[in-house]
């Protein structure tokens, strides 16, 4: 197998649990994707609320139409699916999580200028814990990203720590951290910054959350999450629609042995209370991204 990643972006990854790599995605591709983003936004004039496709910022209206996201996009576009098993993305994918590697979900989230939504503090695995974390998220850039336009952050080597409480008050799944009793010391994070194409790639037990669109640019993340082959669902376990399951294997081979590796579990159990996208999630939970107006200037609260 010929690698892709060097040693040392090798090395990143598994000591800090995220990795960004630029010139990943071809301009043409980048630029084809916003078309098709375009595209997707002025037909969202026509919904009132979320649906299958789209998930809606509030204040939404037909005359501003605001869109925060796109459920799955590899099924709403070709050029979502297409990128997945070009030969860098997939080597990439392989340098990470080995030969076998299947698609567990995507989402593009979109920050529109000034308004886009923060993402609080998470670990993806709180949302879906496999029986293996040979798994990660792929987070294509589709416009310059910086802090001023919401880049994501994440906090090095948390990948390697225990899985926080993501439940609210009263015991329910609310997709977020309590940044009050996490412990966790956020002053450490890192933003994932880089020119249109670049991809970062985070472990799926980093802790990781993002801040709102404070600038007059937008900022585009496609986001896909990627599991090796042998790393099983526990919550689709026992109901699992095998075909779907199997036809999202990307590359090598699969399989109906699960590879089982200790690693600290928390089921999303009970549910979140309001069900939907992550958004819908964490509007139980504390807020931790927001900020202060001074002097005419907009400041980050962290
Ligand atoms: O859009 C972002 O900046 C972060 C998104 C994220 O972490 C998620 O959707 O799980």
């Amino acid at each position: 197998m010929n690698r892709i990643l060097t040693a040392k972006q090798l090395e990143q990854y598994s000591e800090e649990g995220v990795v960004i790599v630029q010139d990943v995605v071809s301009t043409a591709t980048i630029l084809r994707m916003k078309e098709v983003l375009a595209d997707l936004v002025e037909k969202s004039r026509a919904l009132a609320t979320h649906d299958d496709v789209y998930d809606l910022e509030p204040g939404h209206q037909a005359s501003d139409p605001r869109v925060r996201r796109i459920k799955k996009p590899h099924v709403v576009d070709p050029v979502f699916k297409d990128l997945m098993t070009t030969p860098k993305f997939m080597g990439i994918l392989q340098d990470l999580l080995g030969e076998n590697v299947r698609l567990h979900g995507s989402k593009l989230n979109l920050k529109a200028p000034h308004f886009g939504s923060p993402v609080e503090w998470h670990q993806d695995w709180a949302f879906y814990p496999h029986s293996n974390d040979d798994v990660l998220a792929a987070g294509v850039m589709l416009d310059d990203t910086t802090v001023e336009n919401g880049a994501m952050y994440v906090i090095p080597g948390s990948h390697k720590g225990p899985t926080y409480d993501h439940h609210d008050a009263e015991g329910y799944f609310c997709g977020a951290m309590d940044p009050e009793t996490c412990g966790v010391d956020f002053s450490r994070a890192v933003a994932c910054e880089g020119p249109a194409g670049s991809v970062s790639f985070h472990h799926v037990r980093a802790v990781h959350g993002s801040a709102q669109n404070i600038s007059k640019r937008s900022r585009g993340l496609l986001l896909y999450e990627f599991t090796a082959a042998d790393a099983y669902p526990l919550m689709a376990a026992g109901k699992a629609d095998w075909q779907a399951f199997s036809n999202r294997l990307i590359c090598g081979k699969d399989t109906i042995v699960p590879r089982c590796v200790p690693a600290p579990i928390r089921m999303p159990l009970p549910p979140a209370k309001n069900q939907g996208s992550i958004y819908e999630n964490q509007t139980a939970g504390k807020r931790y991204f927001g900020f202060v107006e001074q002097g005419g200037k907009k400041t980050l609260l962290a």
